[in-house]
């Protein structure tokens, strides 16, 4: 998978050098490549924002910039023959970003992140984006982070873990949460007793079936407590 990302912060992406994606793309299963906004303006100050029209509190991004990083990242996309990119805005306003989403791009050839800071960005460059490449806002919940980097970085971490040879153990990914609508089961290594505090004897009797149908029940209890939003669909 081809991943472009553009931002005015292009040193927040350097955590993708470590870990599991780190190792995915020396072992050349994710190819990033992440340009600073400010690379594509002309003005010595490099400006990338502005007071927004009609009024209001904050700096919006000036249009001109990304529309010169979009024009760069596709033309280069159709070059290297990887066309038809999604174009991913992080976004407080956006689409909520789900495991199924993340199963959903995982298998995209080519995905472009366009990072934006302050109050966001002119509302034509998303426009422009859609005219030329399937768009998405996509927003990690309901809470307000200071820009896209973080989010970017959460999706990417969620998306690439699905491509396939990226994690070791392909059966690690069905067990998880938000799989199969619920959370997962609470895990128990050894020692069997620790500080007092055993085991459920059910995972140390051997009966498979027994098992699995506890950790069903525990799946099921562990929603209804806590995320009680993800049963009421079914
Ligand atoms: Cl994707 N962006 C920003 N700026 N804030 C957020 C978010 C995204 N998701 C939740 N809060």
């Amino acid at each position: 998978m081809r991943i472009d990302i553009v931002t005015i912060f292009p040193e927040f992406f350097s955590v993708l050098d470590v870990s599991l994606l780190g190792k995915a793309r020396q072992a050349g299963r994710i190819h990033l490549g992440v340009h600073d906004l400010r690379d594509y303006t002309y003005d010595r100050h490099r400006t990338v924002d502005d007071t927004p029209y009609g009024g209001g509190a904050g700096m919006v991004m000036r249009p001109e910039p990304w529309g010169e990083a979009i024009d760069s990242i596709l033309y280069a996309g159709e070059a290297r023959g990887v066309a038809d990119p999604v174009v991913l805005f992080p976004s407080p306003a956006g689409e909520l970003f789900t495991q199924a989403l993340a199963r959903e791009l995982s298998v995209e050839p080519a995905l472009v992140f366009g990072c934006g800071r302050y109050e966001g960005i002119d509302q034509r460059v998303v426009d422009y984006a859609a005219s030329r490449a399937r768009v998405r806002l996509v927003s990690l919940g309901d809470y307000v982070l200071n820009g896209g980097e973080v989010a970017a970085m959460a999706m990417i971490e969620a998306i690439g873990r699905l491509i396939p040879g990226v994690i070791g153990n392909p059966a690690s990914l069905l067990e998880e949460s938000h799989e199969d609508g619920l959370l997962e089961y609470p895990s128990y290594t050894k020692p069997a007793e620790w500080r007092g505090l055993a085991v459920p004897p059910v995972l140390l009797s051997g009966n498979h079936a027994a098992i699995a149908a506890w950790r069903r029940e525990q799946q099921i209890e562990r929603t209804r407590r806590v995320r009680p939003d993800l049963l009421s669909s079914e």
